[in-house]
């Protein structure tokens, strides 16, 4: 047998195990594993390298309409770009249904944008903000057959938020259908008191986005959700999670054997609200929800990782340039109410928590691709085509460097925004090479991506039961 391409002298971790020798590729997936592999029509010799599976953005928005008259920086063309070069091969942007329109219609829209337009693969989740009986009779369950098995649901913005009896229609259907529901947990009506307090006294700049925002608001959502989650007896995920309060409700739910099941960000791990500046509108570059919090904060977040709480860790890539077109569409004095939330963040993501988790010792490299890759994939129907390096898999491939004295700069970065937040930031990883079904999408600091290659993933029922903490520490569920 002659393989298209063979890796040699790969020091290959999977979610489960660690093992030394070649990867045999044909035809875009791995064909074979093993040591002293027959020649290949290519060689890459990854020379001891780390070889991680690629990875799963399971959380990310690209040209994804807004209602405020922003537009987001990056394209299906420039944020699969970006992420091909931070090393991840698939991304999960959301199909969002505005207000007043048909949910099969956005997702065509949707694909549209996409169209042509990918260097890696992709999948869709669907953002359902108008829950009409319609729309979860007859639309929800074509569009789970045309490969669109997951929803988020948002808890708070105007032109998105549900209310308590919306969320159980919602996942009373998702239960119907078996689709799995992302729920964005910060309460808006307490949002939107203490920001017309601060906006009517004055306090306007980014940094009082994190006070409008605080703990207590996403706490009492997270709660609110779990709640309604159990109620419908449905299985949840609590997107971007931000620090100890909430990640407290979840970790209780878990104990009592809910099926709840949380993602978190780097901006959770490599932020703190002081990131938000001072009075200028240099802050404005941080400004997501939730916001992010402070050190100790930060540490709840790594120990969530580390113990299981967590199942995911997304980018939420959001990305918005500081002009008029993004973050400053309401001028640049405007106040914080009026900019865009969400920040960049696809290429970074890998980079960034291999450096301070794996190589700092805070997580081990098994949890890294478990919340990177493989549990994305497991969750959103997608595994094992995508999650992992197994006979049949599609060849979505990460080589490391991992010995590298290096900084971010948003110059060196691949995306369309005109900043990264995390400019300045140590990294002593990188991928080397980035294959995508067999391809080099990324090599020694070039992007060889080609528009269009990237293939649109219609994904599976998810597999959340097969998600598991880390069984030691975390929390087992059964089916
Ligand atoms: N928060 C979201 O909910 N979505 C996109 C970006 C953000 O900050
Ligand atoms: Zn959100
Ligand atoms: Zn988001």
């Amino acid at each position: 047998m002659t393989f298209d391409l063979v890796i040699r002298n790969a020091d290959v971790a999977t979610a489960s195990e660690r093992w030394q020798g070649d990867i045999g590729i044909t035809a875009g997936r791995i064909a074979a594993l093993g040591i002293a592999l027959p020649a290949g029509r290519q060689e890459i010799d990854a020379g001891g390298r780390l070889v991680t599976p690629g990875g799963v953005d399971a959380h990310c928005h690209l040209d994804q309409p807004t209602s405020d008259g922003s537009k987001m920086a990056d394209d299906f063309l420039t944020g699969t770009r970006s992420a091909a070069c931070g090393g991840t091969t698939t991304v999960i942007p959301f199909a969002c249904q505005m207000k007043g329109q048909s949910l099969v219609d956005a997702v065509a829209d949707y694909h549209h944008r996409a169209e042509g337009k990918a260097a890696v693969d992709y999948a869709f989740h669907l953002i359902v903000s108008d829950p009409t009986p319609a729309v979860l009779r007859d639309e929800l369950p074509r569009l789970v057959a045309e490969g669109c098995t997951s929803v988020k649901l948002y808890m708070t913005y105007d032109d998105m938020k549900l209310d308590d009896r919306q969320i159980l229609d919602l996942l009373a259907a998702a239960r119907r259908e078996g689709v799995f529901t992302m729920i964005h947990a910060e309460n808006a009506d307490c949002i939107a008191w203490l920001a017309d307090a601060l906006v009517g006294a004055g306090l306007t700049a980014p940094r009082y986005h994190a006070h409008a925002r605080p703990m207590l608001v996403e706490r009492e959502a997270t709660h609110r959700a779990i709640a309604l989650a159990e109620l419908a007896d449905v299985p949840v995920l609590i997107v971007h999670v931000s620090g100890r309060e909430a990640v407290a409700q979840i970790r209780e739910a878990q104990g009592l054997g809910l099926k709840i099941y949380a993602e978190t960000c780097p901006q959770y791990l490599f932020l703190t609200e002081d990131d938000l500046g001072g009075e200028g509108f240099e802050g404005a570059k941080c400004i997501c929800s939730p916001p992010p919090r402070d050190k100790a904060n930060q540490q709840a977040i790594w120990n969530g990782l580390d113990n299981g709480t967590f199942q995911v860790l997304s980018s939420d890539h959001a990305p918005f340039s500081m002009g008029p077109d993004g973050k400053a569409v309401a001028g640049a004095d405007a106040p914080f109410t009026q900019v865009p939330n969400g920040i960049p963040g696809l290429e970074t993501r890998l980079p960034l928590v291999m450096t301070h988790g794996v190589l700092a010792g805070r997580i081990d490299i098994h949890t890294f691709v478990a919340l990177t890759s493989t549990n994305p994939a497991r969750l959103y129907g997608l595994f094992p085509r995508k999650g992992t390096i197994a006979v049949g898999a599609d060849a979505d491939l990460v080589v490391w460097d991992t010995d590298l004295d290096r900084t971010v700069r948003n110059a060196d970065l691949h995306h369309a925004v005109d900043y990264t937040p995390y400019e300045g930031q140590a990294i002593r990883a990188w991928p080397r090479i980035t294959l995508c079904r067999g391809r080099a999408v990324w090599r020694e600091g070039q992007y060889l991506g080609e528009a269009g290659f990237g293939r649109f993933l219609p994904c599976d029922r998810p597999q959340p039961a097969a998600v598991r903490g880390r069984g030691h520490r975390g929390p087992l569920w059964t089916a």
